[in-house]
């Protein structure tokens, strides 16, 4: 009860801090918390949200919107060069530096989508994501979402590169064999030692992988799609976007 609880005040107050009247277009990310943050939005009552348009990241994001009754687009829509003025999204590990690793919910490609495309990014996440380094609280492995056919390619490629047991997500009980997201994609969970951030070190030289250097090896592994590695204060500027989490609520 407290972790919901947690939840809940943790999405109340983020909303309260980022979301502005004056917004027209929010990114609404998937899993557990984020169902907090549309509560917390349709509780504006429509006088507030009637002018607003809500992104989702995903079918789970997708029936939040819609079952709060809240205007629902959908990212395609929006013009190039165009931005959301913000997006929440909840996390499974967030560190210092407001490095993430998201993915749990195997959502992870359309939220970075949406993420990057909005001014400000505001993970909402309980007291059990904060962790001083990525991979110590959340050790299931960095989630990765992969072409089906490259899956065998890419788990020798993440062993090669220090991985520990590499695993194609499973759907038992709710489905037999990999779980395929919303993209028709699978997921792999890639579980790393704990990687520190900012400093600039790596594997080969016996030292531990930092969430940049990771990031930047994992994505050009070919038939990786997407990572579930979000760069925090300290990572890169991706495209206009912020992909840098503004803040985290815990
Ligand atoms: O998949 C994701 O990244 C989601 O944001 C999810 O993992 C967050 O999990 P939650 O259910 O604890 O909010």
């Amino acid at each position: 009860q407290l972790v919901e609880t947690s939840k809940r005040l943790a999405a109340y107050q983020a909303v309260k801090d980022y979301l502005l009247p004056t917004y027209t277009r929010i990114g609404i990310g998937s899993g557990s918390t984020v169902v907090y943050v549309v509560e917390a939005i349709a509780a504006l009552g429509p006088v507030v949200t009637a002018s607003m348009t809500f992104y989702p990241t995903g079918a789970q994001s997708e029936e939040l919107i819609e079952a709060a009754g809240l205007n629902l687009q959908y990212i395609n829509k929006l013009a190039p060069g165009d931005q959301l003025d913000v997006a929440f999204d909840g996390a499974d590990e967030v560190d210092d530096d407001l490095n993430l690793i998201k993915g749990g919910g195997a959502c992870l490609w359309q939220e970075k989508i949406v993420a990057t495309a909005a001014k400000q990014f505001v993970c909402v996440a309980d007291f059990r994501k904060l962790s001083s380094q990525l991979g110590t609280s959340w050790t299931k492995g960095i989630p990765i979402e992969v072409l089906p056919m490259a899956a065998p390619r890419i788990l020798g490629e993440l062993k090669h590169l220090g991985s520990i047991n590499p695993k194609i997500r499973e759907g038992l009980p709710g489905k037999a064999g990999a779980i395929v997201t919303d993209n028709g994609m699978w997921i792999i969970d890639a579980p790393f030692p704990p990687l520190a951030s900012g400093k600039d070190c790596n594997v080969d030289e016996g030292g531990s992988w930092t969430v940049d250097a990771l990031a930047d090896r994992l994505i050009k592994i070919p038939g990786v799609a997407e990572i579930g590695l979000f760069y925090g204060k300290n990572g890169l500027q991706v495209q206009s976007g912020a992909q840098k989490p503004v803040a985290a609520y815990f």
